[in-house]
């Protein structure tokens, strides 16, 4: 009994440990393994007048994906700690129709400012930028639209790096030759285009990728049935397939199922991005586990960012041109830069590796 209770109290101290321990310090250039999730030293002002009565609202890209909760989660805290009011919404599937009913919604409600993570890069610029006509702030985070739709876009991380984490992976975890194929969200989604776009210019980039064929990019579209159906299309349209690259959380989380269930994982390997709390089972060196590592960055911190953005927007501190710096409560200082679609951005810090040393500890935090 006394060693269950001693058992209790220490993962207790281990996991608030973690939880302090990550708080400190902003992670625009972490050292490997700083990741943050600021339970502590929240750094907000408090409640602040001139955003009493304002609203705030965040449209993720759909309902049900525990990534796109835990962003919100982490918008939520933030403006709320300033008086503001906050609306979230989520559209059943993740495409850009329902984002536009939602956009049209939230201008007839006469809201301060809207974040969206885009289905779609073009698509919704008619409905943004009647919303930025009206005065609302638009701001897109994780998955940008297009520069003519928004102040600025809220970047998880660069997009060459992710890339180029990614191709790395591919590369070592297949031995450095072989077939692989890359399991996507929606084919409109712009975040994933970016990082499979950033991936093929890394892979023409250097001869060391030479022996690797990507065989098929496929398309889950961020529902799980759909990634479980694609994967197992791609198990049986290619034999001799010897890595999955899924740059989803939902993606990944179904193909390692597949794999694990159906006892390939002695040859065929899965990374990608994942969410440490979902892929935890999966990680791990032996035959019988699917996935050797996997990157992602803290999605509560990208809904946090975005909401100190959204508020230095709302009240005018600053309009998301290049150069302008804010305060983004503990997270730090931010810089606005050039993004590569010629409008601005402001990147929250590089990938992180979830592999079987840490995955433990990260599983618990989000
Ligand atoms: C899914 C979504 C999200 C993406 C992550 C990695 O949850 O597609 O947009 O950033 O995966």
């Amino acid at each position: 009994m006394k060693k269950r209770i001693f058992a209790i109290l220490l993962s207790i101290t281990v996991i608030s440990a973690l939880l302090v321990g990550c708080g400190k310090d902003n992670n625009k250039a972490p050292a490997s393994g700083d990741q943050t999730n600021n339970e502590d030293n929240k750094g907000n002002e408090g409640s602040d007048n001139e955003l009493k009565g304002k609203k705030l609202a965040v449209i993720v890209k759909s309902a049900g994906n525990p990534y796109n909760a835990r962003q919100s989660s982490g918008f939520k805290e933030v403006v709320e700690a300033v008086g503001a009011e906050v609306i979230v919404k989520e559209p059943e599937s993740a495409t850009a129709e329902d984002q536009i009913v939602m956009i049209n919604e939230l201008v007839a409600q006469k809201v301060d400012a809207i974040a969206i993570a885009g289905n779609d890069t073009d698509a919704l610029q008619p409905a943004l930028q009647e919303a930025m006509n009206k005065g609302i702030k638009v701001l897109s985070f994780d998955s940008a639209v297009n520069a003519q739709s928004r102040a600025v876009h809220v970047n998880q991380a660069g997009t060459e790096l992710i890339g180029q984490s990614l191709m790395e992976a591919i590369l070592d975890i297949s031995g450095g030759e072989g077939q692989f194929a890359i399991l996507s969200a929606t084919s409109q989604a712009t975040n994933q285009n970016a990082w499979i776009e950033a991936m093929q210019k890394v892979m023409e980039s250097d001869d060391k990728y030479s022996k690797l064929e990507l065989v098929d990019i496929v398309y889950g579209d961020d529902e799980y049935q759909k990634s479980v159906d694609q994967t197992q299309a791609l198990l049986s349209n290619y034999p001799d397939l010897k890595v999955i690259c899924a740059p989803t959380t939902v993606g990944i989380m179904a193909a390692a199922k597949v794999l694990e269930d159906q006892g390939v994982t002695a040859s065929v390997k899965l990374t990608g991005l994942g969410l440490p709390s979902e892929m935890g089972d999966y990680i791990g060196d032996g035959d019988d586990k699917s996935t050797p590592y996997m990157y992602l960055w803290n999605p509560i911190d990208i809904g946090r960012l975005t909401g100190y953005t959204a508020i230095a927007l709302v009240k005018g501190e600053i309009t998301g041109a290049e150069g302008e710096t804010f305060v983004a409560g503990d997270l730090g200082d931010y810089t606005i830069v050039k993004a590569e679609d010629g409008g601005t951005e402001i990147i929250l810090g590089p990938p992180f590796q979830f592999n079987p040393e840490n995955i433990d500890e990260w599983k618990e935090v989000y």
